[in-house]
């Protein structure tokens, strides 16, 4: 199942740091001004996927209908809160051993690319200081949502590397789903339960680099 891969592609939020909770807790909040009661178990169903698509799931929860127009100021005001609540991330949200991994995984010549579906990955790379470890960061603007395979097959191309030569890791199953569709081998962080469609699992991201110690 495991062959050396030339590129690995890494999600970001669920998978080098933590971001999901701030993403909820604006998303919460802006619900709220709608009349909509986001339930805990709901930031479940927003992890992965862009910020067009958890506006529109939000919606049809609360089964409110807004212009495109109204989505757009919805999904600015979001953006700012959430901004203001990742303002002070720095090295220590990053998940544990995340650092030693990138530098194992550049130190073995693999190529690093980052497949996340947030607008504010580039900057969220800066503040937690590894920003420096990408050979190339997918821009999500215009690409289909995940479980879409575009983002992932965005980075495959910018390589000009075959399916088969790189390997996506994510924490969402609409990520999991996104790298399976590309036909990559596709890391989990998380459950088989949680994450049926993964060919490897791993409860958490710090099991990654014993893992990769071993195979690359
Ligand atoms: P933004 P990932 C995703 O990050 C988040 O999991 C998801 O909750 C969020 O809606 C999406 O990014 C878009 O984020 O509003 O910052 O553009 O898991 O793909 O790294
Ligand atoms: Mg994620």
């Amino acid at each position: 199942m495991f062959k050396a891969p030339k590129c690995i592609i890494f999600d970001l939020d669920g998978v080098l740091t933590e971001t999901s909770k701030q993403h909820f807790q604006a998303w919460s909040k802006l619900a709220q001004k709608l009349g909509i009661d986001l339930k805990p178990e709901f930031e479940e169903h927003l992890k992965g996927v862009s910020r067009k698509e958890s506006l529109e799931r939000i919606l049809t929860f609360g089964g409110v209908t807004l212009s495109e127009e109204e989505k757009e100021v919805l999904m600015a005001e979001k953006n700012t809160h959430y901004q203001t609540l990742i303002k002070q991330f720095t090295k220590d949200n990053l998940f544990e051993n995340v650092e030693d991994l990138l530098n194992y995984i550049k130190s073995k010549g693999v190529l690093l690319a980052l497949g996340s579906a947030s607008k504010n990955a580039p900057s969220l790379l800066r503040s937690l200081g590894i920003k420096k470890y990408f050979d190339y960061i997918v821009d999500p603007r215009g690409k289909a949502s995940k479980p879409s395979p575009d983002i992932f097959l965005d980075a495959m191309k910018h390589f000009k590397l075959s399916a088969d030569q790189c390997i996506g890791i994510e924490d969402a199953r609409a990520g999991v789903i996104a790298i399976k569709d590309a036909q990559m081998v596709a890391i989990g962080i998380g459950t088989k339960e949680n994450l049926p469609e993964a060919d490897i699992h791993f409860a958490e991201t710090k099991q990654l680099l014993p893992y990769l110690k071993q195979r690359l």
